[in-house]
Order: structure tokens, then sequence, then C-alpha cells
């Protein structure tokens, strides 16, 4: 079912140029991501609006897992039966990513002052459709990239969600990244699956996204990376 490569959206998706100021946190492999308080939330999203073809259950967990959905004030990349999605308990979706399945934001936000630190705070889980796409440990990432007006790229994170169970439950787990605001206009997030092969896995699943602004305001020079 997600045996094709659609190299030209894979393009589209690497193609973007841009510096990539630093951010702030590794997580590890294991899917160990710190907290980070936030401020005023400025932009959020429970992708509970999300629309697609309810056509089976996910492996292990037996929750309903959708296809080819829709979800509003996002644009996806059309391609890999995007997008997909688990539905957690009845109306609550999280979005799961696989092959070149892609979302971006409509809408920029006014999330990118110069010098200023924001937290990007979301719920994520490893994923899987029927079974046999489980994301694995070490390998399968979702990226989140930070897009100014120009579709240049002001900050990059990859969370690797571990393993998907293979019996159990498939708990989400909360994690954050920080990224430092460079003054080049208002941003978009871009989602995606990092890892993509021709027998591909999922990147995971995410849930509960949110944008705020850090509540140090940036002076926290040990969160800030190699930001100078
Ligand atoms: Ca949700
Ligand atoms: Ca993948």
């Amino acid at each position: 079912m997600y045996k094709h490569l659609f190299l030209s959206a894979v393009c589209a998706a690497t193609m973007l140029t841009g510096s990539r100021a630093s951010v702030a946190d590794t997580n590890e492999p294991n899917g160990d991501n710190n907290q980070h308080a936030g401020g005023a939330t400025i932009f959020s999203d429970n992708f509970n609006a999300y629309s697609g073809i309810q056509d089976a259950t996910q492996a292990v967990t037996g929750l309903p897992v959708a296809y080819g959905g829709d979800l509003p004030g996002w644009t996806k990349i059309v391609g890999g039966h995007a997008v997909h999605a688990v539905e957690r308990s009845p109306g609550d979706w999280a979005l799961m990513f696989i092959n070149v399945n892609t979302v971006f934001m409509n809408t920029g936000v006014a999330t990118n002052r110069a010098g200023v630190s924001y937290v990007v705070a979301f719920e994520a889980a490893p994923a899987d459709y029927r079974g046999g796409q489980g994301t694995r440990t070490g390998t399968d990432s979702i990226r989140f990239e930070v897009l100014n007006p120009s579709d240049a790229v002001v900050a990059s994170f990859d969370y690797f969600p571990g393993d998907f169970p293979t019996s159990g439950t498939n708990p989400f787990s909360s994690a954050s990244f920080i990224y430092v605001g460079d003054g080049s206009g208002d941003v978009r997030l871009r989602i995606f699956d990092a890892h993509t092969t021709s027998s591909d896995h999922f990147g995971g699943a995410i849930d509960n996204l949110s944008i705020s602004e850090a509540e140090d305001g940036g002076d926290d020079e040990k969160e800030r990376g190699d930001h100078d």
C-alpha cells in the first residue's frame, strides 16, 4: 500500500534552502525528551478536525486508523496516502507520517522575533497501520521544520518515538523543542517522515501541537545550544 516512492514530492521537501539555526535539544532514540515550560500559547492544534478514510484498526492497539485525510488549516503533499491518522479516543485524532507524508501550516504565526526563544510542544508516539510498518528505535523520526515566508528553514528538529510496541498499549509522550527566532517573518511548521525508504516505516504520530514563547525569554544559554 505504501510501496511507491513519490520522488518529486521528496525533492520538493528537500530542495528548500536556508540556514539551519540551532535547535536546543537532541532527543534520545528512546524518545526521552525534555519538557520545556512555555509562556502564552500563540498557536495550537489538536488535529481533531481531521477527516479521512477510516478503513482499518491499528496493529496492537486496535485503535481506528485512517488515510487520505484532510486537515483544516494545513496543506498536505499529496502522496503516500497522506494524511494518515489514528483515533486515540472517539473524535481525538493524531497524525501519522510515512513515506512522503508531509503537512505544513497554511498561515504563518508571529513567533519569529529575532533572538527570542520559542517552544514547540507536542505529544508523540510510535506509529503503525495494520502492522509491519511500525516505527523503529534509532531509525525512524518525525521532522519538524520552522519555515519563514521565503520557505527558508529557520530551525529543524527530529523526534525519534522509539519502537512501535508488540504488545500492550502505545502511550503518547510529551515532548518539545526550542528554536530561536531570526526576525525573518512569520513562520509555519512543516512536519514529515524524516526517513523514507522503498519499504517504509512510519516516522511516528503526533498530537496536541503548540507554539509558545519560552518563559525564560531565551536567556538560558544552556537551552540555547550553540546559538550566539
Ligand atoms: Ca487529537
Ligand atoms: Ca519512514
